[in-house]
């Protein structure tokens, strides 16, 4: 192991946040460690640009098979890795999935989190290692102050909001029994072209390019009213590891301080291709019909074309119907602002799901 240099350990490293996080403390000079699941097809597609060969020399990036479900792996890998900075991401992060799979998220997304603590302090490394929980806005679930702070309440309304809910808390019971230096970054929804495809921006931005290369005809969503507060992931993981540079451990939400619904964002996505979308309906009768287009991103659609409808299937038994964050401790203790807009946000996803659409629709128009 390189000398002097820090060593950071990510579960999760190949979703959106870990690929971010991994690229953010590469460029720092970390040694990075990520965890990643065994699976049947390759799933590094988001951390494929920054693989280095591990036969080469001076590797700062390296992977491990591993499991939030298995403490034996996590126990070996943390003794092996000896990590200064530990980074728990790893999740079951699907919220309707969560309602599918409740036993399996309380597993992972809940228990998980004490296996990686356990393994710390079974192997006495809380002198050492520093541990950081992704905890989540969807603790607040039914919320019962406006806008959300570190002081609101919690009352999660699904299995994985009630899985983090543990997560959270056992993070803050090893801060307080065992003196470890551990903390929560309770992050409101963070997005980004490397979001998850059945997260509601990207199935929308990626779902209207498709549409508008001709590739589908319609985009399928649930509840066009829920309120959320979304920034951008890659501002977001600079403030996980700011969370472990602090003199001591404490929570911190991490958001905007604004708000949009779903509508909007799929108005402004719509927008972004040049098409004006109308609604009409109401509840599962609710469509986006075409009222107008401009420009030539949206070369497969025309005016009347019902692009969006609601389907009823994507109701959640418990709905979270708005989320507003304040970010105002991680402001005055750390000097934290977000600095991309839920606007710029969503026209980066746009334009990158635009450039793949277009990729998809040569391809399959000229017959290959
Ligand atoms: P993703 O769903 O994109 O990534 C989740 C990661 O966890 C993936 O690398 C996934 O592996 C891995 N994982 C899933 N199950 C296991 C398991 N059993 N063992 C080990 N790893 C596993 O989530 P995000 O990057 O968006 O979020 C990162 C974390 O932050 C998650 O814990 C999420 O719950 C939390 N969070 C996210 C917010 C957001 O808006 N993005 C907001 C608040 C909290 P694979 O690639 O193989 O699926
Ligand atoms: P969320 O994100 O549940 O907030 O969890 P998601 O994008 O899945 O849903 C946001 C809101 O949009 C509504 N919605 C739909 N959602 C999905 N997925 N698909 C649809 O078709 C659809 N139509 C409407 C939902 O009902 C919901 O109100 C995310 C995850 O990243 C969690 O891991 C994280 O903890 C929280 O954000 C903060």
């Amino acid at each position: 192991m390189s000398s002097g240099q820090k060593v950071a350990l990510i579960t999760g490293i190949t979703g959106q946040d870990g690929s971010y996080l991994a690229e953010f403390l590469l460029q720092k000079g970390y040694v990075v460690h990520g965890i990643k699941r065994r699976s049947s097809s390759f799933n590094t597609g988001r951390i494929d640009h920054i693989f280095q060969d591990p036969h080469a020399q001076d590797v700062n990036l390296h992977l491990h098979y591993g499991d939030l479900a298995d403490s034996t792996n996590l126990i070996r890998l943390m003794q092996q890795i000896q990590p200064d900075e530990v980074y728990n991401l790893g999740a079951q992060s699907h919220v309707a999935v969560s309602f599918e799979l409740p036993e399996y998220t309380a597993d992972v997304t809940g228990v998980g989190a004490l296996r990686v603590l356990e393994a710390i302090r079974l192997l006495g490394l809380q002198e050492r290692t520093r541990f950081y929980q992704a905890s989540s806005s969807e603790l607040y679930g039914l919320v019962q102050t406006v806008p959300q702070t570190e002081k609101t309440p919690f009352y999660p309304r699904s299995p994985y909001a009630v899985a983090k809910l543990y997560a959270y808390w056992i993070t803050v019971n090893y801060r307080e029994a065992y003196g470890m230096y551990a903390c929560n970054g309770i992050l409101f929804n963070h997005e980004s072209p490397r979001r998850g495809e059945t997260f509601v921006t990207r199935k929308i931005t990626r779902g209207l390019c498709n549409i508008a290369q001709g590739l589908e005809n319609c985009l399928y969503l649930g509840n066009l009213d829920a309120k959320r507060d979304w920034g951008h992931a890659r501002d977001y993981v600079r403030m996980q590891w700011l969370m472990l540079q602090q003199e001591t451990p404490k929570d911190y939400v991490i958001a905007t301080g604004v708000q949009f619904s779903v509508r909007e964002f799929l108005t402004w996505s719509a927008e972004g291709l040049g098409i004006t979308l109308r609604f009409e309906g109401e509840g599962v009768e609710e469509r986006g019909i075409v009222e107008a287009v401009s420009g030539d991103n949206a070369p497969a659609v025309k005016p009347g074309d019902v692009i969006v409808r609601v389907d009823p299937k994507y109701f959640r038994p418990a709905e979270v119907e708005t989320l507003l964050g304040d970010p105002a401790l991680a402001k005055d203790d750390l000097g934290w602002l977000p600095e991309i807009s839920t606007r710029d946000l969503c026209a980066e996803m746009v334009e990158a799901d635009l450039k793949a659409a277009r990729r998809a629709a040569l391809i399959a128009h000229s017959g290959y």
